[in-house]
């Protein structure tokens, strides 16, 4: 996309997403409280969710693209298995995230940095990481890499907003998408 003068009007911050369905979302909520106590303030068990590709604070056009272009994604459906555990040391984050990443997961990101590209984003240079934020403000490395593994059908995607609140983001469904099979 190019025109001439850039698009005023109010933005959106978006992003595709993994979302959980119920008992994923309370299996991870548990698996964080069991891992981090009481006392550490986690990410609320209704907004936890993988990001598979962000794209930013974007104008209605962007948004329109975006949707447009994950309507046109094929993508098979497939299975995740959550029991890795990790900590950033940079943005204190402490995540959890696949054992292994199946194809179909990296296609599925590589597709949605494509889209973003396409409908004139800039697209992420670094690595794709797969991690769902358990807690933020985290500085220590947690004392365990493994859980319990928790199964997740991953059988939709979907395209997120996210409005910062005074005290938490939240977020919100703005679409949603079938893989195949
Ligand atoms: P995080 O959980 O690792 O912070 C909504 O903000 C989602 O988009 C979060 O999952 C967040 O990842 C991710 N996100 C926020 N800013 C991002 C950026 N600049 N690049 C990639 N992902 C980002």
């Amino acid at each position: 996309m190019s025109s001439a003068r850039p698009e005023g009007g109010p933005r959106q911050r978006l992003f595709f997403a993994l979302w959980p369905e119920a008992a994923v979302r309370t299996r991870l909520d548990q698996a964080g409280a069991a891992l981090l106590g009481k006392r550490v303030k986690r990410v609320p068990a209704e907004n936890l969710h993988l990001t598979l590709a962000f794209a930013g604070a974007v104008t209605a056009t962007v948004r329109q693209c975006l949707q447009a272009a994950a309507a046109d994604i094929r993508c098979p459906a497939f299975e995740l298995s959550i029991g890795h555990i990790g900590h950033w040391s940079r943005p204190r984050i402490y995540w959890a995230g696949p054992v292994h990443t199946p194809p179909p997961l990296w296609s599925l990101a590589g597709m949605l940095q494509t889209a973003l590209g396409d409908c004139g984003l800039q697209t992420e240079t670094r690595p794709y990481q797969p991690h769902i934020t358990l807690a933020r403000k985290i500085q220590r490395a947690p004392d365990i890499q493994h859980i319990a593994p928790i199964d997740w059908s991953i059988r939709h995607f979907s395209l997120v907003e996210s409005v910062t609140g005074p005290r938490a983001a939240s977020y919100q469904l703005l679409g949603s998408w079938e893989l195949e099979g």
